[in-house]
């Protein structure tokens, strides 16, 4: 571990280290982890779908993406501990074994590739992808403004110089078309659609554009509750949990409205570490630690969703 250019968990990946890793990860777990491509960026970098499951595409499934926002790098790195711990459990550990059994994983690692590698070279703090925009010396939308779902309906989404620019149109980014689409299309098996962000401790659920409830606030209430007991329980990071609006604040375009509108009823957002002394900063030192914690959480999840 911790050889200089090479990958490992406790250190936050290169896109071109990630891309290396998705190899390794099928190689090493053929029967186990295959690799989807299911489209491009802008600037023609590759959007991976990890799927890690023994069964075929009818089984149930959850879907979970980050680095949805680039500077979001916890988030990466929580999804790349995620696909290793669920294939090397696999055999070994009761209840991964029955879930990888069960049910498939859909794993997209990083999401805004462009963005990320962008905040490798240029800027740490960028959230937005790499899109130019008519009119605009400014660079980017916000990929999690850019769903259609009440799109654009906030002031705050409307300028292409803003951090939340909803885009020209909803799915107008490749990225965005590119994850609407491989979920449409597994839309029947999916039973669950976790997005992974940084910073602030929380689990959300829907809605964001608007103050209203969802039809099933009561099982997503109980579901979150329960995911962030099994979190806290590792190493007492305390989370809240509630809709987006009423615990973050409102916001339109958002991939989990658009996923729960759908029709995928169990949406979850987290919020991992921390609350704001490192912010989208997060030592390397504390990765293993979030990776863990998260995991209990998501297995909750799957767990769940096997039962139900
Ligand atoms: N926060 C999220 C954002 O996009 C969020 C909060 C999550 C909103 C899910 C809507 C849906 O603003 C960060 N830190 O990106
Ligand atoms: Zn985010």
């Amino acid at each position: 571990e911790d050889i200089p250019g090479r990958h490992t968990y406790a250190k936050y990946n290169t896109w071109d280290k990630i891309v290396a890793w998705t190899e390794k990860m099928v190689h090493k777990h053929p029967e186990m982890v295959s690799r989807i491509k299911i489209g491009t960026t802008i600037e023609d970098n590759p959007l991976y779908v990890l799927k890690i499951g023994t069964g075929d595409e009818r089984r149930k499934a959850i879907f979970m993406d980050c680095g949805i926002h680039a500077r979001e790098w916890i988030s990466p790195a929580f999804c790349q501990w995620f696909v290793y711990q669920a294939a090397k459990s696999y055999g070994k550990n009761k209840i991964m074994t029955k879930l990888l059994d069960r049910m498939n994983f859909y794993v997209l690692p990083v999401f805004n590739v462009d963005g990320y590698i962008w905040t490798w070279k240029q800027n740490r703090m960028w959230r937005k992808n790499r899109s130019r925009n008519l009119n605009s010396k400014c660079i980017g939308t916000d990929l999690n403004r850019n769903f259609n779902a009440s799109w654009n309906s906030f002031p705050d989404t409307n300028k292409p110089c803003g951090e939340t620019y909803a885009g020209p149109a909803p799915e107008s980014e490749k990225e965005t078309r590119a994850v609407t689409d491989f979920i449409r299309k597994h839309r029947k098996s999916l039973e669950a659609y976790i997005t992974i962000h940084s910073y602030s401790q929380m689990v959300l659920f829907p809605y964001g554009y608007t103050a209203k409830l969802p039809p099933d606030q009561e099982e997503l209430t109980k579901v979150a509750k329960v995911s962030t007991d099994a979190l806290s329980s590792r190493y007492e990071t305390r989370y809240i949990y509630g809709s987006i609006a009423s615990t973050i604040y409102r916001t339109s375009g958002s991939s989990l409205d658009w996923a729960y509108n759908l029709g995928i009823k169990h949406t979850f957002a987290f919020e991992l570490r921390d609350k704001g002394r490192f912010g989208f900063l997060l030592p390397e030192s504390q990765i293993k630690s979030t990776c863990k914690e998260t995991m209990l959480a998501v297995k909750y999840i799957a767990k769940y969703i096997l039962r139900h």
